[in-house]
């Protein structure tokens, strides 16, 4: 940068010099959540840029504490504490490590109980997986029973009370959606009062915004007025349960998913039965069947049973495939994994074509590494009519040469130590016309062309 000051008498002129940094690769991270109590669970997602050649978590305070790989499981918290979090990535040589932490509180929820629970009380809870049946008590602490409930969804729920005479009874249910260890009046469903013994039934409304894991639900009854969460009552009895919060399944369901080595490249294929609100498939590949990289993207057919095909240009020799599954609300799960074992080659050329060949002359072959090869066209003489350098990668490599201006007759095709191909050069056939040869350039044989 360079400042010029003027007045009337001097100009003053000043440089300032600074860098920028490139970095070949960079962690980024995110998490569900950066406050949660004992026991939650945090789900982190790899954001990296640069696509890294592996990536290394670390969960201090977390179970488990460590993982190698782009997406880790979920991380338990089992006791409070700040906890850091980081994410190391690597490719070639280089890395780079992103830090952040998470606040985990221990959770006290407040005490609840009735001096007087013989007259009435409840004697069972049924909701969900739950149902259980109890005598009377001050309180209770059923915590142990547990069910799950999905985000944004109608659950019916059924409290039966014994009572000793016609009195009137009131039913109350809250669970701490928030998990912030308060029964906010927002957490609350009223199931209504009868008089006698009976079952008072309503439905819990799962939030869109509840939050994940195991939570607390508690549920009183009360003689002639609405119970309280908190506090010491006269007439009544309280209890609590778990619920373990889920979150709204993928509106898809995957069918089949497999896939086999063709040729040059592997083929995946799956089936859906359902699709709705759906968006896409991401397709994953590992090496290792540990650390899984995005290799491709596959839009939704629409609603209804769909069939889907991919082709792995690039295979491995063994080959580890799962499906991302991803819905229009941003929320996405794992297919299995599947593995495909291809075998083991040598250096191979494929193919050429077109043959006899008049104006480009392609080549599909197979190299074992990335390496630098000598091509050359020989004729029946043994004299090297072309010769070029060519870089090779390991895998697939698709290459062309312009041969219009050599003689008609027959040649080979050597690369390096590869077994040499016959080929043969025809005068008759002209050269293409550019719009052709354009066409020609993206697509010469349609088993490369998707
Ligand atoms: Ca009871
Ligand atoms: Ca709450």
């Amino acid at each position: 940068m360079v400042a010029t000051n003027n007045n009337t008498n001097t100009n003053d002129t000043e440089v300032k010099q600074d860098f920028i940094s490139i970095l070949p690769v960079i962690s980024e991270f995110t998490s569900s959540s950066t406050n949660i109590t004992e026991g939650q669970a945090v789900t982190f997602t790899d954001a990296s840029s640069c696509s890294p050649d592996t990536w290394t978590w670390s969960f201090q305070g977390g179970v488990p504490s460590s993982f190698t790989g782009m997406n880790p499981p979920a991380i338990t918290y089992p006791v409070a504490g700040v906890y850091p979090v980081s994410l190391t990535v690597t490719k070639g040589g280089a890395s780079n490590t992103k830090t952040d932490n998470i606040t985990v509180i221990s959770c006290t929820h407040c005490t609840a109980s009735y001096t007087d629970f013989i007259d009435e009380y409840i004697s069972k809870v049924t909701v969900g997986t739950i149902s259980k049946a109890s005598t009377s008590s001050s309180y209770s602490d059923f915590t142990a029973i547990s069910t799950d409930m999905e985000r944004e969804a109608q659950v019916p729920v059924t409290i039966t009370v014994t009572v000793s005479d016609n009195y009137e009874e009131h039913v109350i249910l809250w669970i701490d959606w928030d998990q912030d260890c308060n029964f906010e009046g927002s957490e609350k469903t009223y199931l209504g009062d009868r008089v006698g013994s009976g079952d008072l039934s309503g439905v819990i409304s799962v939030p869109a915004q509840a939050k994940l894991g195991k939570t607390r639900m508690r549920v009183a009854v009360q003689y002639d007025a609405n119970p309280g969460a908190c506090g010491t009552a006269e007439y009544g009895e309280v209890e609590d349960y778990t619920v373990n919060v889920k979150a709204t399944l993928l509106p898809v369901t995957l069918t089949s998913f497999g896939g086999f080595a063709a040729e040059l490249h592997n083929i995946l294929k799956w089936t859906t039965e359902s699709e709705f609100n759906f968006s896409y498939f991401d397709v994953e590949h590992s090496k290792d069947g540990v650390s899984f990289r995005k290799i491709g993207q596959v839009e939704s057919l629409g609603d209804g049973g769909q069939a889907y095909v991919f082709h792995d240009k690039n295979p491995s020799i063994t080959g580890y495939y799962r499906l991302r599954m991803n819905d229009l609300d941003g929320l996405y799960e794992y297919s299995e994994v599947i593995s495909i074992k291809r075998q083991e080659r040598g250096d191979q050329i494929f193919s050429v074509y077109p043959n006899p060949v008049g104006y480009r002359l392609n080549v599909a072959m197979y190299s074992t590494e990335n390496k630098m090869e000598e091509v050359n066209i020989i004729n029946t003489a043994g004299q090297v009519i072309q010769m070029r350098r060519i870089q090779l990668t390991q895998g697939l490599n698709k290459i062309d040469f312009e041969v219009f201006l050599i003689p008609s007759g027959n040649y080979v095709l050597k690369v390096g130590n590869f077994k040499p191909i016959p080929f043969v050069k025809n005068s008759d056939i002209k050269v293409l016309t550019p719009l052709i040869k354009r066409a020609a350039t993206i697509c010469w044989q349609p088993f490369f062309c998707c």
